[in-house]
């Protein structure tokens, strides 16, 4: 290994400098074609690369190629060797002419690789991850998203050890080599970024079948793993086809290529990519079948799936200009999967879910230390904006445009935007322009949705005039500071919004919607004769965080009677929230209303099991936390527990029957699901109202169980629960799924997520567990991430957890830093706790701060969480 450079070790910039988006440029040089040619091996890959690169205007500008942990070997203008420098990693060669081809040859190690960027081996495979700058860790290149290549690929590998070799586009060539050899020629006809470029080599099968698109092209689509899991794949590619279907039919894409391939990989950093024609998955996004995968794995699956295929235009085709412009594709896409997915099963259940998720991982990020708007101003790592504002928010932003333009303007401004930017690296400005020019709709001050952070609180209250029979609404907005913008301007806020007869339970008028685009405005409504119920932000048109005035009962009437589904779920949530706000403020908090709600939920025969079990989950105590100005973890668990109890003994009888219910573990279909979740819901909550029953109900389901959603329902209660059934589950469990990775993460999730005051000592032992592993993202997540999102477990009040999840990050930091900077944010939101704590959590914040050599990564998190 002496003159292989350890990529591990590869400098890191020591000044962590900034880049800015308004120092945006075009490149110098465009680089038309890249020709490469790999001799794999997992100590010593050579890299052979051929750039054709042409001048991009009238300049004198060298041509200048980003590298990572690269030593150039070789290089080569015209055929020629060449004089080279390089300034840091960047390889800068002057030429002298308005086009060359330039040649480098470079080694690099990928079982050395532990940052899974760039080429590296994960369980014997040999494979690469490239967004975002990831490709400069295989060859020298601009290595930017605007610059546009052809690529083509020659493979040559050991046959025994590496049978298949896969790349973008279509293979054109293959054949024996020498000895053991053989190699293969991929050739992608469409000019693409090299975040995109993707290659496989490995002992792997297919599950192969065939897809028909609209116009009636044959495509091949075969899903690679390795050859025991091949049974596992059945859902995935049934996800797959009823994608490609999809995005015909909604927005009239058909796939491009002869040829589409997924492979699974068990070391990924993030869920999935989307390579064109060569997309590569974290191996829980693919496997499952109903022994091992929970009804929630199976939808995630399907979600990720076709979020990927999705990318292959929103994305792909149509690209980004720069990496600021992220949520163009992102934002985009997991709009796309979200309505995939909605179509597929309940609307209603999918956007309640999405909903949740936005709340517990957007919000927070949206009024913490590292907010930032849906296009960023500046990064210094851009790894770091992967975010749940980029992605989650990025999606709000595009669904309000929906709402806004309608469904048939929203489908023509689509149309318009990937005709106008095929085969281009586009902005965000872009999408938003396609969308205006569609449907001659103005949206100049709605792009403050991209630039300016924070989520907007609107406060509403509506006047009643029996006598004149008019209604009005009066609403306000505003849009909180976040680091670096004040004073900010409001915004463009679509509120789907209706009256509902508080007597009769009607719609008293039409649901209108509402554009709430000044600080104040009011809207009246006319011939209201009852008193109005006020059914606000419908389906959540609006990302925003509500403050309604509530007449006494109004809430229990609208979670009783409200048409809309979301807005019933809603209702019935925010009548949780008084309840446990109260509660955790030491305040009298009546358990009796929301009793009265969840009977009336559970009872009501208009309902379906899926949307029961949504309505009756109890809100996360991080979620009440968001809610609250100074976080107490331990009065937010107390208040939760005591309403849990209460309503858990209130409810017992109409639980139990929820709990009885039974759905077949092969049964996949919405009902089933619902059936399940509610089944598992319902034990939660008897559990909690009856410990020592709650405990033998969760035994005998999880003894019954024939699919992992009962088991791993039953056994995430047994988790909180004491006693002899909870460590006879685990041991069996474990027993029976230790071979399993995917389900080995599950048996350390679950015991970190436990509601118990020992959470902390379990969590530090199984660090030590030898199956933990800091090497395996997957592994590392389900121990540290669970146990960080368990607020009372987390927020000890010894600091304990802090310095545990603390001693982790700095461990992984120097393995895979993207890894650890992610965990960054759940010591971050300290000003948000208890003066101790906050306390506590800042120390650490400096203890990492102050580590030398930290990764950039972290670098940037922690910094920025500490100004
Ligand atoms: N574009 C992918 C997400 C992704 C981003 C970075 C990665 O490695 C650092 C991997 C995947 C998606 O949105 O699915
Ligand atoms: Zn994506």
């Amino acid at each position: 290994m002496s003159d292989v450079i350890d990529l591990a070790e590869a400098p890191v910039t020591p000044e962590h400098v900034a880049i800015y988006r308004q120092d945006y440029r075009p490149p110098d040089w465009l680089v038309p074609n890249v020709s490469l040619d790999f001799e794999l091996d997992p100590e010593r890959t050579r890299v052979r690369s051929k750039l054709r690169v042409t001048r991009n205007g009238d300049h004198d500008r060298p041509l200048r190629l980003a590298g990572n942990g690269l030593r150039p070997l070789a290089v080569k203008v015209d055929g020629s060797e060449a004089r080279w420098t390089l300034d840091g990693e960047t390889l800068v060669i002057e030429l002298t002419g308005i086009e060359a081809t330039i040649e480098t040859e470079v080694e690099i190690a990928p079982s050395a690789n532990s940052k899974l960027m760039g080429l590296y081996a994960s369980g014997g495979l040999l494979c690469t991850q490239c967004e975002s700058e990831g490709f400069r860790r295989i060859a020298f290149h601009p290595d930017r998203p605007d610059v546009l290549s052809r690529y083509s690929v020659r493979m040559s590998a050991d046959k025994s050890r590496f049978p298949i070799l896969l790349a973008n586009g279509n293979l054109v060539a293959s054949g024996a080599g020498e000895g053991n050899g053989h190699w293969a020629e991929w050739d992608d006809p469409f000019p693409k970024p090299s975040y995109l470029f993707a290659m496989v080599a490995g002992d792997l099968s297919a599950n192969r079948d065939r897809f028909t698109t609209m116009s009636g092209r044959e495509v091949d689509l075969a899903i690679w793993v390795r050859e025991k899991d091949l049974p596992k794949t059945r859902h995935a590619m049934e996800s797959l086809k009823a994608a490609m279907r999809w995005d015909e039919e909604v927005y009239g894409r058909e796939y491009d290529l002869d040829l589409f391939n997924i492979v699974a990989v068990d070391d990924f950093n993030f869920g999935a990519m989307e390579n064109k024609g060569l997309n590569i998955f974290n191996s829980r996004y693919v496997l499952a079948d109903e022994d091992t995968a929970t009804d929630a794995d199976f939808d995630n699956i399907a979600g990720v799936v076709a979020h990927e295929y999705f990318h292959n235009w929103s994305g792909d085709r149509v690209t980004c200009r720069d990496w600021f412009q992220l949520s163009l594709k992102e934002g985009f896409t997991v709009f796309r999967d979200q309505s995939f997915s909605g179509d597929m099963g309940s609307k209603a259940v999918k956007r309640i879910d999405d909903v949740r998720l936005l709340r517990a991982a957007q919000f927070p990020e949206d009024s913490g230390p590292l907010a930032h708007p849906v296009r960023p101003e500046s990064y210094i790592e851009i790894t770091n904006f992967y975010t749940a504002t980029v992605y989650n928010k990025g999606a709000e932003v595009i669904r309000m445009m929906r709402t806004i333009l309608g469904d048939e303007a929203f489908r023509k401004g689509s149309d318009l935007y990937f005709e106008r930017h095929d085969g281009q690296a586009v902005t965000c400005e872009d999408f938003v322009t396609a969308m205006e020019d569609a449907s001659g709709i103005d949206l100049g001050q709605f792009r403050l949705w991209y630039s300016q952070a924070g989520t907007p609180t609107v406060e509403a209250r509506i006047d009643h005039d029996a006598a004149s029979g008019q209604a009005t609404l009066h609403l306000s907005q505003a849009v909180p500071d976040t680091p670096g913008q004040t004073g900010k301007a409001p915004m463009v806020l679509p509120l789907k919004t209706a009256l509902i007869g508080a007597d009769s339970g009607e719609a008293l008028r039409e649901e209108r919607l509402i554009l709430l685009d000044r600080e104040e405005a009011t809207f009246t409504f006319d011939g209201i004769g009852e008193t109005p119920l006020l059914s606000i932000n419908r389906d959540f048109s609006a990302p925003v965080l509500l403050n309604a005035d509530r007449r006494p009962g109004e809430l229990e009437r609208l979670a009783e009677v409200d048409a809309n589904p979301f807005a019933r779920y809603e209702a019935l949530q925010e009548l949780m929230y008084r309840a446990l706000i109260a509660g955790a403020r030491g305040e009298d908090a009546d358990p009796a209303p929301v009793i009265a709600a969840m009977r009336g939920t559970l009872q009501s025969n208009a309902l379906d099991p899926a949307f029961k079990g949504e309505a009756l989950s109890m809100p996360t105590e991080g979620l009440i936390g968001d809610r609250m100005d100074l976080v107490d973890p331990e009065a937010i668990h107390a208040s939760r527990d005591a309403l849990r109890q209460a309503v858990g003994k209130a409810l017992a009888d109409d639980l139990a029957r929820a709990q009885e219910q039974h759905a077949s573990g092969d049964d996949l279909s919405p009902g089933a699901k619902g059936i399940r979740r509610l089944k598992s819901v319902s034990l939660g909550l008897l559990a909690a109202g009856d410990p020592a029953r709650g405990a033998a109900l969760a035994k005998a389901q999880y003894d019954a169980a024939d699919n992992m959603t009962d088991r791993q329902g039953a056994l995430a209660i047994l988790a909180s629960l004491g006693g002899p059934e909870r460590d006879a589950a685990f041991a069996g469990f474990h027993e029976r799924y230790k071979e399993d990775s995917l389900v080995l993460d599950k048996w350390f999730a679950l015991q970190a997520a436990a509601q118990r005051a020992d959470t902390i000592d379990v969590v530090e032992e199984l660090a030590r567990h030898p199956q933990f592993s800091a090497r395996n993202p997957n592994r590392w997540r389900a121990l540290v991430s669970h146990f960080a999102a368990n607020q009372w477990a987390f927020h000890h009040a010894s600091g304990r957890g802090y310095r545990f999840v603390t001693d982790m990050i700095l461990e992984v930091d120097r393995i895979n830093p993207q890894v650890a900077a992610r965990q960054v944010p759940s010591l971050g939101r300290w000003k948000r706790f208890e003066p101790n704590r906050a306390a506590l959590m800042r120390a650490e914040l400096e203890r990492i701060a102050a580590t030398p050599g930290l990764s950039k990564d972290v670098f940037e998190q922690a910094s920025k969480s500490l100004a």
